[in-house]
């Protein structure tokens, strides 16, 4: 396929092409666990690396349908190779385990999705790896956490939940001229409004369970970057063993099919729903990238193509005021997890974020009463008339 064809072209074509047993349109899911050689010698070339195929599923490349899923995923991060995984963490663990070794330094956000923030600071530590939270969208901070045995910069950006953003380029290039790799999750934007590997991060991450699926209908993690660190991490993946299932695989490809058309709207919605409440008497500030009044406004527009469809925002009588809304609304749902076809609406500090200390919640701006909302597809009119009439009961 033609790389010069745009983004939305891509999420359709790329990776795809006709199955060569039987010419099926769509990718066939390759429901095995294992693959048969015709030899002994053939099994020896393909286990030693002397000829590409098929071996086993929890080794790269997996099957052919995970072959096509990473197709399409390099064509839209703009990455030369990538490797899928079972789970957004177990994507992440992937990353750190195999780039990191004991005596290591990583920085990273302190805005961070809850799981991560408990792998870094709960995990990482028994392996001999030291951790530092830093505010990443303040450069002189990275520059001041640096050590000289700092080997990763890892940052989400927009982050989940404030949706601080922070300056990729900038912080790549930190990284690159102190010797470590930088790793960008991508989660909250997808690669339709945002590519880290263009703005110069080494690795790309993204829970796929969100934008990529875009269904709430499957677990998985991918990443993307390199020839050569993504070649450094294919053992260690085998190793750990937190492959995507092959089912998954194929979820993705078929999320991936209309990523363009869907973002589109989420970051309608999401700033149809921002303006509703920026404008709320009842409501004490909201966090929209897309928002003037956002404090990385600026830094978004630099780096991103549209704004997602992630908001945050807190009510004027807080935590109370708070559990009146998520329990007063009728259409939006109540539930953890993002990037569905829903509208669905949540609260980090005893959802998502709980595992994260009270006083670093307050620290970092996750307050008690934050609530926030992952924007669906659905006609916004209706979403909107949802809040308003929830507001009205608070
Ligand atoms: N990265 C980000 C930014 C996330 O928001 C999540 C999950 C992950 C990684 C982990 O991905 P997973 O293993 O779940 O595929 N975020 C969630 C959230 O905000 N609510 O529930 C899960």
């Amino acid at each position: 396929m033609k790389e010069d064809l745009s983004f939305g072209t891509r999420c359709v074509h790329a990776g795809e092409g006709p199955s060569p047993e039987y010419r099926a349109h769509t990718t066939p899911i390759y429901q095995t666990s294992t693959f048969l050689f015709d030899s002994a010698e053939q099994a020896d070339a393909v286990f030693s690396g002397k000829e590409p195929g098929y071996r086993y599923v929890r080794s790269p490349p997996n099957t052919p349908t995970h072959a096509a899923f990473i197709e399409k995923m390099k064509s839209l991060e703009g990455g030369e190779a990538g490797l899928s995984f079972s789970s957004g963490m177990a994507a992440e663990t992937a990353v750190v385990l195999s780039q990191l070794k004991s005596g290591d330094h990583l920085i990273s956000s302190s805005v961070l999705y809850g799981g991560t923030y408990g792998l870094f600071s709960s995990l990482l530590p028994k392996f001999g790896i030291e951790v530092s939270f830093v505010n990443t969208t303040d450069l002189e901070e990275v520059k001041a956490a640096l050590r000289p045995n700092t080997k990763m910069l890892f940052l989400e950006s927009p982050a989940n939940p404030t949706m601080s953003v922070c300056d990729i380029r900038e912080i790549a290039r930190i990284a690159r001229d102190a010797g470590a790799i930088s790793v960008v999750d991508n989660t909250f934007a997808s690669p339709y409004f945002q590519r880290p590997l263009e703005l110069g991060a080494d690795l790309v991450v993204e829970s796929c369970t969100k934008y990529i699926g875009g269904h709430s209908d499957l677990l998985g993690g991918v990443v993307v970057g390199s020839r050569d660190l993504i070649r450094s991490m294919s053992r260690p993946t085998t190793l750990l063993g937190v492959t995507m299932g092959p089912h998954e695989a194929w979820l993705c490809i078929r999320g991936l099919k209309t990523l363009h058309l869907r973002m589109e709207r989420h970051a309608a919605n999401a700033m149809a729903m921002a303006e509703f409440l920026e404008a709320h008497p009842k409501v004490e500030w909201v966090s929209y990238p897309g928002l003037s009044s956002h404090p990385h406004h600026d830094t978004a527009r630099k780096q991103m193509s549209g704004y997602s469809g992630m908001l945050s925002f807190e009510l004027k009588g807080g935590v109370k005021a708070g559990q009146r809304l998520i329990n007063g609304v009728e259409l939006c749902l109540l539930s953890v997890s993002l990037g569905s076809t829903d509208t669905l609406i949540q609260h980090p500090a005893s959802m998502t974020h709980a595992i994260v200390p009270r006083d670093m919640r307050l620290k970092i701006g996750i307050t008690d009463g934050l609530v926030r909302i992952s924007a669906g597809i659905e006609d916004a009119k209706d979403i909107i008339a949802d809040l308003d009439q929830a507001l009205d009961k608070v």
